[in-house]
């Protein structure tokens, strides 16, 4: 796909429609004065939105000025999307500093689900930082903006986004601001009821990534050489979790992984590596199918360094899981906390799973996902001539090929999703041939 970026810079003019749940009617201090100034303008946007569970929502003023970055993005066979965002928000004298953004993901009917972004503005009243979201046809987030007391709602649909920039513009007077007493018991700048650690001021947010489920991601292990396209060589169960500070920073990171394939006669090893700036802290645990932790492990991870996660793949899981007639049987599942020396932000950290690998035993060579190791000329290093992948991260529980077949086959709108460059059936993951899929 030939990659195009332009910035739509668009402004609502005067008047759009966001949603408070209290407050803000025309009595309210704030809309009269805001009135008072803007009486000439005539209101412009769309229909006031109803938001579940609030109660009869009023109209509140705002202006936003959106700076989105559009475009399509280099097809890497991801079937999630990482958006960075940037959001100023002001009243119309000075930055609002200490006020709550969150992003929330909208589920196939809209409806909210959990925050997968919550940081407060800074001095300057920024806040940047990235979200993640499995790909799906209609995209959408709640930009959600909290300020003294009210919460206001603007919805996003992400369809040709690549970063969502957005000024708001909070018609709130500041002669007439009273800010809302906060309890926040640890002083950083999250009150108690936002704060998922209401007594450690390094956090304030948990992100789980996916938000539910799992990926599953899925190994081919002769590279350099072709694979023959099973995708079930080395298969693997993870999710992430990370701890933000109140800046949206990343103080900790969780990884909990479970082997479930190895469909290869190679033994490998499963490995995480982070970007050179990271380094800290962490605990490992490994556990076989039955519960037994059976190994245990605190140590620093050096900048540059990687943890293995797991040792030998013919030592972590009881069968093969790729064989027709098998009754599926997990592996042993291991997990890590790592707690950073230094905050770092989402888009330096990179994206969950981070370069998760495995290191193929007999080759002694490591294989990574894309995007992530570019050769001297410019071209992925783990993208075979063909343009095909070693590695596939799939959101859910993703039945991976059977012993001899291939994914081509075994998903029939794969070819459509993978030549159209991830335009097109990006759901292709749920369409499968169960005579040729391992089955749970
Ligand atoms: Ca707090
Ligand atoms: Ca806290």
């Amino acid at each position: 796909m030939e990659k195009y970026k332009k910035m739509k810079s668009l402004n609502l003019l005067v008047l759009g429609i966001a949603l408070t749940i209290s407050c803000a009617s025309k009595e309210d201090p704030n809309y009269l004065w805001m009135m008072a100034i803007l009486q000439p303008l005539a209101p412009v946007g769309n229909s006031p939105q109803t938001l579940p569970g609030s109660d009869s929502p009023s109209e509140v003023p705002f202006s936003m000025t959106i700076e989105d970055l559009n475009g399509g993005s280099d097809f890497l066979f991801e079937n999630t999307t990482t958006y960075p965002l940037r959001i100023k928000v002001r009243d119309l004298i000075n930055p609002i500093s200490g006020t709550l953004v969150q992003i929330i993901e909208l589920g196939q009917q809209d409806v909210a689900g959990n925050a997968v972004f919550k940081a407060i503005t800074d001095s300057s009243g920024n806040v940047t930082g990235s979200f993640t979201i499995n790909n799906r046809e209609e995209p959408k987030v709640r930009l959600q903006v909290t300020h003294l007391g009210k919460d206001y709602f603007f919805e996003i649909n992400l369809i040709n986004i690549l970063e969502v920039s957005r000024d708001i513009f909070l018609f709130t007077s500041p002669l007439v601001q009273v800010p809302a007493p906060i309890v926040d018991t640890d002083g950083d700048g999250i009150q108690d009821s936002e704060d998922e650690y209401p007594n450690d001021p390094s956090r304030a947010t948990m992100i789980r990534i996916p938000s539910d489920s799992f990926y599953t991601i899925c190994y081919e292990d002769l590279f350099p050489k072709k694979g023959d396209a099973d995708f079930n060589d080395y298969v693997v169960r993870v999710y992430n979790e990370e701890d933000l500070d109140s800046q949206g920073r990343v103080t900790r990171i969780r990884g909990y992984y479970t082997h479930v394939a190895k469909g290869a006669g190679y033994n490998h090893t499963l490995h995480i590596k982070f970007p050179n700036t990271v380094s800290g802290n962490y605990t490992l645990t490994r556990t076989k199918p039955n519960g037994s932790e059976y190994f245990s492990d605190s140590s620093f991870l050096q900048k540059s360094s990687s943890i293995q996660i797991l040792p030998e793949s013919n030592t972590t899981i009881p069968q093969s899981n790729t064989s027709q007639g098998q009754t599926f049987l997990p592996g042993d599942k291991a997990e890590w906390e790592l707690v950073l020396d230094t905050p770092v932000s989402k888009l330096a950290l990179g994206n969950s799973p981070y370069d998760l690998y495995i290191q193929v035993k007999n080759t002694n060579l490591a294989i990574h996902r894309l995007g992530l190791y570019k050769n001297a000329d410019g071209s992925d290093s783990y993208l075979d001539p063909a343009g095909f992948p070693w590695v596939f991260m799939i959101p859910g529980e993703f039945s991976w090929p059977l012993e001899k077949k291939n994914i081509n086959n075994a998903y029939s709108f794969f070819d459509d999703w993978y030549t159209s460059s991830g335009a097109n059936y990006k759901d292709w993951y749920l369409n499968k041939e169960a005579s040729q899929v391992v089955s749970f």
